[in-house]
């Protein structure tokens, strides 16, 4: 620690130049924290669905840009201000920060803080300037997270202190794809036991919705994917049906429906597209089906629902990490594994060092990991 303090540390980091770009490992440079911040050394980080989009350039993001949010890393050290963290606690890296301050942090039902970076992307800090250089070029955060790197800057608000008995070469996937997936089963939806569930879309977040929903007692988990490999993963977490839609003769909200009769207590929608958003609130029951939007849609994209349709009585939410207040809530997931009250063991199926990226994207990619966590 103690050298580098106050000084702009040089470490290697990928960088996506430009959208659709393959990602290059580089040196680049990180600037010490600003008041209000705290620079992490990473240990791990997840490779998450919303990365991907990123990286395809379907958030609008600047470039280029460091990619990455799903971190768990060391406290290196914090700039002036900083009160919650200090040098040496394990941290998990925030994507929704918690200010305490704005209305949605303020609010008993908000989470989505004003001071969030996804909807729009600046791409810098808070203060609008970046941290990262290379190559003499500034380089942008992604979500002010920013995980593929060896060493990040992130605002103190995005950042959590953690058990420290925490496994840091898991716990990465704690800082989204556990609280998005898991927590929007049982604290968003709040599963009912008995009832029946759709999942469409069973990556690293539709995995872990699976596994709220059997916690919560779902009797009967229909899951929905193109890619038919995940469909042994799925079932072992308690998927009980599975769908790929390419191979059905009708549209798959048909064949829930005719599965359950009369639609599905619960839908979640974990990909990311129109289609299946309309899907997935087509297969609710009319009267009182919930639908959840997990994944999110490209940014220009619209919804189109029959709004007649919303007159008996289903509800359609968004949800952004679960519902919860990430600050307050999201260590105490990590205490929950460490007390083997919830098991994030069989999300994590591929663990490979940061300097094999691109065959971790690859894996990531061709469809074979629930999640690939990189090792620093
Ligand atoms: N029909 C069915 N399944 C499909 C289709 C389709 N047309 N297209 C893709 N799929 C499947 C894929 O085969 C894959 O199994 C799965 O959908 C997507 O999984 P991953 O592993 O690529 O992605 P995840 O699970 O890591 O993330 C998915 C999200 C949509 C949740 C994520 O990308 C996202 O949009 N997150 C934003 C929402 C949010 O709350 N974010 C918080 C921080 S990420
Ligand atoms: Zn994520």
């Amino acid at each position: 620690m103690g050298d580098s303090l106050g000084k702009t540390i040089t470490c290697r980091a990928a960088v996506a130049w430009a959208e659709n770009a393959p990602l290059s490992i580089e040196e680049v440079q990180v600037e010490p924290p600003k008041l209000g911040e705290v620079r992490v050394k990473m240990v791990s980080s997840g490779i998450c669905g919303s990365d991907d989009h990123v990286l395809k350039g379907k958030l609008l993001m600047k470039f280029p840009l460091i990619p990455g949010h799903e971190g768990a890393g060391i406290v290196e050290s914090v700039g002036d201000g900083v009160s919650t963290v200090k040098p040496g606690d394990k941290v998990l890296t925030l994507i929704v920060p918690q200010c305490k301050k704005c209305d949605s942090c303020l609010h008993p039902k908000g989470n989505f803080c004003d001071k969030q970076d996804i909807l729009p992307c600046s791409g810098v800090m808070l203060d609008g300037t970046c941290r990262f250089s290379c190559r003499g070029q500034k380089v942008y955060h992604s979500f002010r997270t920013s995980t593929f790197t060896e060493y990040t800057v992130v605002p103190e608000i995005a950042v959590v202190k953690i058990d420290d008995a925490a496994p840091m070469d898991k716990v990465c996937i704690i800082s989204c794809g556990v609280p998005t997936g898991y927590g929007a089963a049982v604290n968003s939806a709040k599963v009912t036991p008995g009832s029946t569930c759709v999942v469409f879309g069973l990556g690293g977040v539709g995995s872990a919705i699976v596994m709220g929903c059997k916690a919560s007692g779902a009797s009967r988990i229909i899951g929905v994917d193109i890619n038919e490999k995940k469909f042994p993963q799925a079932k072992a977490l308690g998927v009980t049906d599975c769908l790929n839609p390419n191979k059905l003769k009708k549209p798959v909200q048909e064949v829930v429906m005719e599965m359950t009769g009369v639609g599905v207590d619960f839908a979640f929608e974990a990909i990311g597209l129109v289609d299946t958003m309309i899907a997935a609130w087509n297969s609710c029951n009319n009267s009182y089906g919930v639908c959840l939007i997990v994944g999110l849609a490209p940014a220009d994209a619209q919804l189109p629902l029959e709004a007649v349709k919303i007159l008996s009585g289903k509800t359609l939410k968004g949800v952004c990490l679960g519902d919860y207040k990430t600050r307050d809530c999201i260590p105490k997931i990590v205490t929950d594994y460490l007390q083997d009250k919830i098991n994030i063991d069989p999300l994590v199926t591929h663990q490979l060092p940061f300097n094999q990226l691109h065959k971790a994207l690859k894996l990531y990619h061709a469809g074979k990991t629930i999640r690939c966590v990189l090792l620093f």
